[in-house]
């Protein structure tokens, strides 16, 4: 596996790679099916479910704050990539203009190209997750999920769903995509949750 692909990785650096995980060069893309094609003109996020319904717009999201951020992205296939460099808006500030029900313990993130996948609340709340409208200070390519996608860095990468459009609110737990395909319902490379048992 180590070669052509993948990097050994240094002392510091291994510290942070998961158990199973190991570098790539480069930025791999992984795409179940067509990669949608999204106008920024077009683009719609909406917000249904338990949570007062609601649709934002390109011009919305371009309004929030704008933060940068520099996260490790684990895919469940292996393969690693540290210190990856994003713009985009928190999920806690974008979340300040979603008013959510008190019962929503849940979400199913929906996508341009029908992929879902689901998250607790919880786990979507944190801090350090955002939507990503550019990576390494070029707008996000339509392959890596542009015009504008998820990040959630402590969970494996599935959970970043690409073209992102929905985010379905919930009072118990849905599966997504992989999720109903024999994936884990959570994720969390450093425990390894991969598979479902
Ligand atoms: N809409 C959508 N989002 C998705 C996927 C997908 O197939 N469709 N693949 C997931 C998987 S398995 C991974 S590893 C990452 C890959 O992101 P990348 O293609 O930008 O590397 O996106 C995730 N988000
Ligand atoms: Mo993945």
């Amino acid at each position: 596996m180590l070669g052509k692909f993948f990097n050994k990785p240094t002392a510091d650096e291994s510290a942070r790679v998961p158990p199973g995980q190991y570098l790539t060069k480069g930025f791999p893309v992984l795409t179940y099916g067509e990669t949608p094609q999204v106008s920024i003109e077009n683009w719609q996020l909406k917000i249904w479910g338990l949570a007062t319904p609601k649709t934002f717009r390109w011009s919305d999201l371009m309004a929030m704050p704008q933060s940068h951020f520099t996260a490790d992205f684990h895919c469940v296939t292996h393969w690693s990539k540290l210190d990856v460099q994003w713009t985009g808006i928190k999920v806690t500030d974008f979340m300040k203009y979603v008013d959510v029900y008190p019962q929503a313990v849940h979400i199913m993130e929906h996508c341009y190209g029908g992929y879902t996948t689901n998250i607790s609340i919880e786990d979507f709340l944190r801090e350090e997750n955002f939507f990503a409208h550019r990576v390494f200070d070029e707008p996000l390519s339509q392959d890596h999920g542009g015009p504008l996608r998820l990040v959630v860095p402590h969970l494996y990468a599935w959970k970043s769903a690409k073209w992102i459009n929905g985010l379905e609110f919930l009072d118990h737990e849905e599966l997504g995509f992989w999720e109903r395909n024999g994936y884990h319902k959570r994720g969390e490379p450093w425990e390894e949750e991969r598979y479902s048992d």
